[in-house]
């Protein structure tokens, strides 16, 4: 076969794939093939590092893939700093020679040149001296022109598949932060979604408690000590950088850190993106990937439109959740009202149903409030129903609610609670309002209580609120400034002044 034909088949073969793997092979194939030499490499400029990297060899045993040359070492590393190839047809003559095969006696290296950028440099050995005659040199030049042209369309290709894997993805995710009203869901579809388009191991979203992040949703293999909705402190690297900057962080060797403390397994470069909305950091966005280098600059701006969906969606969660728990406070106390009260019976008779813990509710009324109202004014009246509210609220454990029933009435739910615990809480609180001194009232206010316990005054919601109700009804009748416990029946025991 004529030279000019080499040259033009092996242009066709380079050219005729995006395929970057697949492009070095065919390199040394041809190279192999069709100009007859033994040991050919395909070497890639690490930038960064200014190193030279073999990327694809053939000729010396398999380890040589991916080793690191420095970028004044060797033929190589004079051929991609002069920018320019080089040739020693007889390497124990030249100075610059550094042997990476015994039999090697003349090499030739041609710098991978794109827009008068190196990209790397291709490297051809022989065992024989003067192996390279000028046409051959020339022919390899010119070949070595069509490598470089065809290892920038593959990387152009693979920025671009990447490039619209990552539009798709923020597509997704912005399509579905409308749809899904959930804010977990849309997390954990988030972080699934991200790993996808990003090709990394793992993704996590930790949102901010304070000092604290805590971990939403994830995808990947987190660290044994560190458990799915875990929280740890935002004052640590890099998370603290994060959240005081509002800035990404981008580290992209993490090997030679020591640090202790890890969310994933096998984790090698990282990338963490603040979640900002309205100027506020809610939480961090983190990409973790098993390889170095993983991360480009390039990566960032798909990865913040991201972050800043999932921002945007963690701010209208947090406003639904205000709404939703606006229709569940009494405007006038700040406690939570009837609506709430009868939403979280049902959930503590389950849950007294299945683990047989028990609970009780106390229904407290205050006593004479018409009164009260008649005699020193509505206002005077609203500011008894907010103090004793929050006194009630004082004196309770954080698993108890607290409701304003209606009127001067409160539900009070006691969790796990029996019906002696559940009498001396109503007890204590009657007391407590008893000995009170509130403004502009310059006498006495007491309630009266009842109080029923499940599962003996009854298992279902009608039934415990018909009992405590019973036993109210038995404090007023008793004369007041009481507690009673209630029963199905109006058969009651009543503690007294
Ligand atoms: P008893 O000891 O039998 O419970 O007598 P009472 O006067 O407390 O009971 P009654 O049901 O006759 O009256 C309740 C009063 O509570 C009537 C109503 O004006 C007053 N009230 C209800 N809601 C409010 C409120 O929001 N503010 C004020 N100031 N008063 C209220
Ligand atoms: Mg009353
Ligand atoms: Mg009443």
């Amino acid at each position: 076969m004529s030279k000019m034909a080499v040259l033009y088949k092996a242009g066709q073969a380079v050219l005729s794939t995006f395929d970057a793997d697949e492009v070095l092979q065919r390199i040394l194939t041809i190279a192999h093939d069709d100009f007859d030499l033994g040991k050919v490499a395909v070497l890639l400029l690490d930038k960064d590092a200014q190193q030279l990297v073999v990327r694809s060899q053939i000729g010396w045993d398999a380890g040589t893939v991916s080793l690191r040359l420095d970028i004044h070492h060797g033929l190589t590393g004079a051929a991609a700093s002069a920018k320019k190839r080089i040739y020693a047809p007889d390497v124990s003559q030249d100075s610059r020679y550094v042997c990476s095969a015994q039999s090697t006696c003349s090499e030739l290296a041609i710098p991978l040149i794109v827009r008068e950028e190196v990209i790397g440099v291709l490297d051809f050995q022989s065992d024989r001296i003067n192996h390279f005659d000028d046409e051959t040199i020339e022919l390899l030049t010119l070949f070595s022109t069509q490598a470089s042209l065809a290892l920038q369309n593959a990387r152009l290709y693979s920025l671009e598949r990447r490039r619209a894997r990552q539009l798709q993805a923020i597509n997704t995710i912005a399509q579905q932060s409308t749809a899904i009203m959930d804010l977990e869901d849309l997390l954990a579809r988030a972080c699934s979604v991200i790993q996808q388009a990003f090709q990394v191991a793992h993704v996590s979203l930790c949102l901010r408690e304070e000092e604290e992040l805590v971990m939403r949703a994830h995808y990947g293999t987190l660290t044994p000590s560190f458990p799915a909705n875990g929280r740890f402190s935002a004052n640590q690297h890099p998370w603290t950088e994060v959240i005081a900057t509002s800035g990404t962080v981008i580290e992209n060797d993490l090997m030679a850190s020591s640090e202790s403390f890890r969310l994933f397994t096998e984790c090698k470069s990282r990338m963490c993106i603040p979640l900002i909305s309205f100027g506020q950091t809610h939480g961090v966005l983190s990409l973790h990937s098993a390889d170095q280098n993983a991360f480009r600059e390039s990566d960032l701006q798909s990865l913040e439109a991201v972050a800043d969906i999932c921002a945007s969606s963690i701010q209208n969660a947090h406003y639904v959740q205000r709404v939703k728990q606006l229709a569940y406070l009494d405007g006038l106390t700040g406690m939570f009202n009837r609506r709430f009260f009868e939403l979280r019976i049902m959930e503590e008779i389950e849950r007294a149903k299945r683990y047989g813990t028990g609970m009780a509710i106390i229904m407290a009324d205050i006593d004479q409030f018409k009164q009260l109202n008649d005699d020193f004014g509505h206002l005077v009246g609203d500011e008894v129903l907010r103090q004793v509210s929050s006194l009630f609220q004082q004196q309770l454990r954080k698993v108890d609610v607290v409701c304003r029933y209606g009127g001067e009435e409160f539900a009070i739910l006691l969790s796990q609670a029996n019906e002696q615990q559940a009498t001396g809480v109503a007890e204590k609180l009657r007391r407590l309002i008893a000995d009170w001194m509130f403004p502009g009232v310059p006498r006495r206010v007491t309630i009266s209580a009842g109080v029923s316990a499940f599962p003996i005054h009854g298992k279902t919601r009608n039934e415990m609120l018909q009992a405590a109700d019973n036993g109210l009804y038995a404090a007023k009748q008793g004369g007041r400034n009481r507690v009673c416990v209630g029963s199905l029946t109006l058969a009651t025991s009543a503690s007294k002044i």
